[in-house]
């Protein structure tokens, strides 16, 4: 099975393909699906997934479904900022810029959110995943994104590897649930 991840993040198609790995063959698909503006990230992917399979499927029968990811940082001090807006955050302010705003409070909570959308010709399905964890200075060459100043367990995501990572990310949590639905579906 291939399955066609739609992102311009290469990060998050490498942590899908070490998650998948023996389930489906993972091929990148660069195709721009309108982001469109919402503080509800499943909003977000479902939109997203829909328009790329049919504007996919239109060019290629073949193929079975497609899968976006909507990926969020919420600071728990900062009234779940950035949020909805973390892609356009890290391009403007940075990364460093965040830890710099988080590091003026007490709190130093915060949570990482996943919404996958798979859609094929049936329709849309979403998996979900989140894990809360402590922001602190940058660390690390992993990962990508949040992953330096993000820490779960006095480690932060760019010092795990792809798999560590998965075993407690918000990402491999969705990745999870994407795959215990998938492989059942696929055995059909
Ligand atoms: P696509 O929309 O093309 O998939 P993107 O990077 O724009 O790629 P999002 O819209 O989901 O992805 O933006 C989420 C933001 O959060 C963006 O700045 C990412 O770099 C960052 N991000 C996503 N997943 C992350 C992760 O697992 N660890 C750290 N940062 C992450
Ligand atoms: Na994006």
């Amino acid at each position: 099975h291939t399955l066609r991840f739609v992102t311009g993040n290469e990060g998050k198609v490498e942590e899908a393909r070490e998650y998948l790995e023996g389930l489906a063959t993972v091929e990148q698909v660069g195709y721009d699906y309108t982001e469109i503006q919402h503080d509800d990230l499943a909003a977000i992917a479902r939109r997203g997934a829909r328009e790329s399979y049919d504007a996919i499927a239109a060019e290629d029968q073949e193929i079975d479904g497609v899968l976006v990811d909507d990926t969020g940082l919420f600071v728990d001090a900062l009234d779940g900022f950035p949020g909805p807006y973390s892609a356009y955050v890290e391009g403007t302010v940075g990364v460093e810029r965040v830890w710099e705003l988080a590091s003026a409070e007490e709190n130093r909570r915060a949570h990482f959110r996943t919404v996958l959308a798979y859609a094929d010709e049936n329709g849309v399905e979403i998996f979900e995943g989140s894990v809360a964890g402590t922001l602190v200075e940058p660390r690390g060459e992993g990962g990508f994104g949040y992953d330096p100043i993000f820490a779960y367990n006095g480690q932060t995501l760019a010092e795990m590897t792809a798999a560590e990572k998965n075993a407690i990310s918000h990402r491999g949590r969705a990745l999870a649930a994407f795959a215990d639905w998938y492989a059942e579906r696929t055995e059909e």
